[in-house]
Formats: structure tokens, sequence, C-alpha cells
């Protein structure tokens, strides 16, 4: 009977050993069904927190946005404060010099070829002439000299407006002159010519240059001299004006620099 009680009782045991074995087996995989969804529910939290990086990235857009609107009306508006300024002396002197039904500036946005520009070098080359250095103070777009800007903006020689002619460009020193030819498309007749250049208020060894001279052709090949105009230097503004009055009939006209120093920086040419 003993015998039968011990088989009993270890039936019994291994009933209730595999009974918590299954019960342990089973509620692992109940459990480990849990995380999946559990980790399915944190999907939508990178999804949430995904979203979060949008609005950050929304938020860093305006302030490129602003950052590139901000150049935006420094250009435009930089572009209307000299064309509306130049315009002031086009739009008075014809009323108060020219004739009624004369046009106005007709070298505005006329093509021109001009002499080389200076290329200064590093200390190597003492400051001076370099052949393969870059422009200095370049014609940008080569459309610089009659694009209707001719007051700069700022006193100092980096304005944008000034295209830089030298004397240590070496065809400009043989010739003793830089020259601007603008070719006004037809023969037209003439009788004023305006040349705006940079004032001894710019500093730095700048100063007006001595004056310019103005020549016509009908062919772009013999010219006629018109005559030579002084500047007057001063320094209450960062620019002052030429003027040449003299009647005459041409296509082509050449504003021939006459230098005072090395310098000699050009905003704008004007045939009326
Ligand atoms: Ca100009």
């Amino acid at each position: 009977m003993k015998k039968i009680a011990l088989l009993l009782a270890l039936a019994m045991m291994l009933g209730i050993c595999a009974f918590a074995v299954s019960c342990a087996t089973a509620t692992p995989s109940a459990s480990s069904e849990e995380p999946a969804p559990a980790a399915s529910s944190e999907e939508p939290a990178p999804a949430a927190s995904s979203e979060e990086p949008a609005p950050a990235e929304s938020s860093e857009e305006p302030a490129p946005a602003e950052s590139s609107e901000e150049p935006a009306p420094a250009e435009s508006s930089e572009e209307p404060a000299p064309a509306e300024s130049s315009e002031e002396p086009v739009s008075d002197e014809p009323s108060e010099d020219d004739q009624p039904g004369d046009s106005g500036n007709l070298a505005l946005n006329k093509p021109y070829t001009r002499s080389d520009l200076f290329r200064m070098g590093g200390a190597d080359a003492g400051w001076g002439w370099d052949p393969n250095a870059a422009e200095s103070y370049p014609d940008e777009g080569g459309v610089t000299l009659t694009d209707g800007i001719a007051i700069p903006e700022e006193d100092g020689y980096a304005d944008p407006v000034w295209v830089g002619f030298n004397t240590q460009e070496p065809k400009t020193g043989e010739a003793g002159y830089a020259f601007i030819r603008v070719d006004l498309g037809e023969k037209k007749s003439l009788k004023k010519f305006v040349m705006y250049v940079g004032s001894m208020k710019i500093g730095s060894g700048v100063a007006a240059p001595t004056g310019f001279e103005v020549l016509v052709s009908d062919d772009g090949k013999e010219f006629e001299s018109l005559g030579t105009v002084d500047f007057e230097d001063n320094d209450a503004n960062s620019y002052v004006t030429g003027e040449l009055k003299k009647s005459a009939k041409g296509r082509y006209v050449e504003f021939r620099i006459i230098p005072k120093g090395y310098w000699m920086f050009v905003s704008e040419v004007e045939v009326y």
C-alpha cells in the first residue's frame, strides 16, 4: 500500500510539475505577445518624434527665409537709390539746359569698349600691376559705365559703382589716358558730354582725374576731338562730375580720361 501511495504521490507531483511547466511556458508566450503591441505602440512614438523634427525644420526654414529676404531688399534698395539719384541729373538738366524735344541720356545702356582695368598684384608685385591678378575694381558685366547708376552709396573706393582705371596698367600708361568709347547705334546730333568720377573724398590716394577729352566718329575709326574739360575736385561728395558742351554729330563717342595720379575711378558717362 505504501508503494502505491508513493507512486500516486509521484504521479501527482509529476502532474503538478507538468501543469506548472505548461503554465510557465504558456505565461511567457502570452507575455511575449504583450511586448509586441508594446513595440508597435512605440512605433507611433517615433512617428510622433519624427513629426517633431518637422516643425523644428520648419522653424529653421523661416530663418533662412529671413536671411534670404534680407539680401533681396538690400539689393533692391541699392539699385533704386542710385537709379533715382542718377535720374535726377537726367531729368533736371534737360529741362534747364536742353532744347525742347530732346531725349535723355543717349548713352544709357549703350555698349562700349574701354581701356583694360587695373589688376593689383600682391606684396611681391609691390601692390602694382600684375597681369595675372583679378581686376581690382571690375566693370561687372561690362555695363557699369552706361547702366544709369552714377552716384555711389558709400564714400569709400569699395563701392561697386566704381570702375578702376590706373596708369600702371601698361597700355593706359603708354597712351597717357584711359578711354571709354560708346557706340550710340546710329549717327546722332550731340551737344553735351558728362562724366562721373571718384573725388578726393574717397581718400587712399584716390582723387579726381585732371579732366577728360571728348572725341566723336561716324565709323569708329577716324575721330574728331571736340575739346577737353577739367574736373574741379572737392571733398563735398565722393564723386564729382565734369561736363563738356559742344555741338557735334556722330555715332561713336570716346571719352579720354586724363590722369592726375595713378587712379581714375569712373562710374558713368552720359551723352546728350
Ligand atoms: Ca554706372
